[in-house]
């Protein structure tokens, strides 16, 4: 209240002035008595600036003075369970062609509106294909047709861009599919062999892939690679305050999740990962695993190894497959060594059974 007497006797002081120097003087004037203000007046004035208040969606009045993260939303419709991506290969719906050649058909639906609980009680309004960040594993062997018949069913526009081989016009990049139910249908042959990513491809092409539209497309070879158990990895990040900064990192979307609840996997049993690094904004990522070393195959492309490695550094988009058997039971970590993003979630546990009937069992939780 002395604060506004104070302005208000200032104010009057000057109305009454009327010559141009008794103006200039009472302006300086006005400018030390202000600053007197932020000297003795300094808490009021910082803490009114300080609170941020936010009302979302669901009409809850969220006040804070920290860092707010996509305050909007308070529930996901978004199911997605990392665990069972990680196995969860799509080969189509399977059919011949005259000539005897193999058609995979599928059938995949863009949306920007789902709402993601990417960790617990962090909401984020992701953009999918097929419901999921990231979208289907598809797969297919190397010289079948494959078809997808792409619905964008979101209120912007969206293409899918496949990585490999295929005519200009199937490159999804020049052929915008329109919002509200624009249909395109992308055909081509298989290939190139190897582990490719598939992504949006419409601009600003780095609010589309950072929202989630991308996924991982597999080509086998014909003849097929040893058994094995196999996985698929996405390296990816998330911009939760849009500042061209990721706030979070994981294998899988959701941070720290294989850390929580570790993969299942076999003593002196192949482990096949196909991993693809989606992380936008910072210019590499990393992959490095403990008590073990890996046989790299980068893009999956040759059949032959070019890498016994404990790690791998891999730029956006650039894909591999690591193959190794763990010889000892027990635990280990698999994260980046770039140590920032492991701290931000992109860290998990292989926990390695010698009891062959635990494989896969996802009753246990390990680690913290
Ligand atoms: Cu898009």
């Amino acid at each position: 209240m002395a604060t506004l007497y104070y302005c208000y006797f200032l104010m009057t002081l000057l109305m009454k002035i009327k010559s141009r120097s008794s103006i200039m003087m009472m302006s300086v004037l006005v400018i030390i008595a202000v600053s007197a203000l932020f000297v003795a007046f300094p808490e009021g004035i910082s803490a009114q600036q300080d609170e941020n208040v936010f009302v979302t969606h669901s009409g809850a009045v969220v006040k804070t003075t920290g860092e707010v993260l996509d305050p909007l939303y308070t529930s996901a419709t978004v199911e997605f369970d990392p665990m069972e991506y990680l196995r969860d290969f799509n080969y189509g719906r399977i059919s011949q062609l005259d000539d005897g050649t193999t058609l995979r058909e599928f059938t995949i639906i863009a949306d920007d509106d789902k709402i993601m609980e990417v960790s617990p009680g962090i909401f984020f309004n992701v953009w999918t294909f097929n419901g999921t960040v990231p979208g289907p594993t598809i797969r297919a062997t190397e010289g079948d047709i494959v078809r997808v018949n792409f619905i964008n069913n979101g209120s912007k526009e969206h293409t899918m861009h496949f990585h490999g081989i295929h005519p200009a016009e199937m490159d999804g990049v020049f052929e915008i599919v329109g919002s509200g139910g624009g249909q395109f249908t992308y055909e081509f042959e298989a290939g190139p062999v190897g582990v490719h990513p598939y992504h949006c491809h419409v601009m600003p092409l780095e609010e589309h892939i950072v929202r989630g539209l991308y996924g991982v497309f597999i080509v086998d070879p014909k003849e097929s690679r040893p058994a094995a158990d196999e996985m698929v990895m996405v390296l990816n990040g998330l911009d939760m305050d849009f500042d061209g900064e990721n706030n979070f990192y994981a294998a899988n979307t959701i941070p720290f999740y294989y850390q929580h609840h570790p993969i299942q996997i076999n003593i002196n049993e192949l482990v096949r990962v196909y991993v693809v690094n989606m992380v936008e904004f910072d210019p590499i990522n990393n992959l490095h695993l403990h008590g073990n070393l890996y046989n790299y195959y980068p893009t999956g492309t040759d059949i032959v190894p070019s890498a016994y490695t404990d790690m791998i550094t891999l730029s956006q988009t650039e894909r591999g497959i690591m193959e190794f058997k763990y010889e000892y039971p027990g635990k280990y970590l698999f994260h980046a060594h770039k140590v920032e993003f492991s701290e931000k979630g992109w860290v998990g546990i292989f926990l390695v059974n010698d009891n062959q009937q635990d494989k896969k069992s996802e009753s246990v939780e390990y680690g913290s």
